[in-house]
């Protein structure tokens, strides 16, 4: 027994020896890394076009912290500074990596609060007039500050649905007997003498436009007997028929619900742009809530769509250094 236990050990002690210089061994043998100096951001002009997508503003719009139970919190002065937040994420985000020829803005829609609610009718901080003064201050502002910076600046407008006057539904000239339709056009006058901003304003449900060699699809997104697109495969069903409207598409961006997403789609993908505005009475009630949040992506071509931005807004909402788009002498959430 003694014997048997000293050949025992005699062999653990081996196998232990020989792990060991085993390991010995892997590690003379493992190459040597030299450590990196920091990556620096490339040089020169990126051939990618840069997609600013802002949707649901709802100008005017308040929504109150004590009935969000402190989730949100929304007022003109909030909304501009989220806007102004988006603004300078864009254009340092651009700085630190490459110089961009072109950057698209998309304006998704729901620009202003309208007046066509009861409810916000009687709560919105400033009367559907003002909304649009305010917005197309703001969105000038904005839009002049990315020209400054990109060689070009495309803006591409859809209406939305709360812009519509007055209460009733109607379809006949629906997005352009429309508050956010009225905005554009004044915006478009606004910057006329901007030589590098170009406007493609809607006059239809959706518009087409090609990115750096893409399809795009735009629309405001309420188009659809779907209440949210809660689930992918209602976010699908949503979208997908618009494919046989529209025609072929690689990407489809629309907003509406207030929810950030991306679905893959062909070869490209649907992009549900969240809201500036975010979560709200109305969505609390029926048991959503989102964070506003604006997205920033890019378009390369041969490659598709290279990177996603999500712009967290919410981070503004406190930062006074993120006013500056506000108008004339206007209290912004202290008109009623
Ligand atoms: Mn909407």
């Amino acid at each position: 027994m003694a014997k048997y236990e000293a050949i025992k050990n005699n062999t653990a002690a081996r196998a232990e020896e020989n792990t060991k210089t085993i390991l010995r061994r892997i590690a003379a043998a493992a190459p040597r890394v030299r450590i990196p100096r920091p990556i620096q951001p490339a040089k020169g002009t990126a051939q990618e076009a840069l997609v600013l997508a802002l949707a649901d503003l709802h100008v005017g719009e308040a929504v109150k912290k004590e009935a969000m139970n402190g989730l949100n919190e929304y007022d003109v002065r909030i909304c501009l500074r989220r806007l102004r937040f988006c603004i300078e994420e864009t254009i340092s985000f651009a700085k630190r990596n490459r110089t961009f020829n072109k950057i698209y803005v998309f304006l998704l829609g729901d620009i202003v609060s309208g007046d066509s609610h009861n409810d916000l009718k009687t709560t919105n901080k400033v009367n559907v007039i003002e909304q649009v003064e305010t917005a197309v201050v703001a969105l000038a502002k904005a839009i002049g500050e990315l020209a400054q910076v990109f060689p070009a600046v495309e803006v591409v407008c859809v209406s939305g649905n709360h812009g519509r006057i007055g209460p009733q539904e109607y379809y006949k000239d629906r997005e352009v007997l429309n508050w956010d339709h009225l905005t554009y056009k004044f915006l478009e006058l606004l910057l006329a003498k901007q030589s590098n901003v170009r406007f493609d304003i809607s006059s239809s449900l959706w518009t087409k436009v090609n990115v750096a060699g893409y399809d795009f699809v735009i629309t405001h997104g309420d188009a659809t007997s779907e209440q949210s697109p809660g689930t992918l495969y209602a976010f699908e069903r949503s979208y997908g028929k618009l494919r046989d409207l529209a025609g072929r598409y690689d990407y489809l961006v629309a907003a509406h619900f207030h929810v950030r997403g991306t679905l893959q789609s062909g070869k490209g993908e649907k992009i549900l742009v969240g809201s500036m505005k975010g979560g709200d009475e109305y969505s609390l009630h029926f048991g959503f809530y989102s964070e506003p949040s604006q997205t920033l992506f890019s378009i390369r071509p041969r490659y598709g769509k290279a990177w996603e931005l999500t712009l967290r807004v919410k981070q503004a909402d406190r930062k006074a250094r993120y006013d500056g788009y506000t108008i004339r002498n206007m209290q912004p959430g202290d008109n009623r």
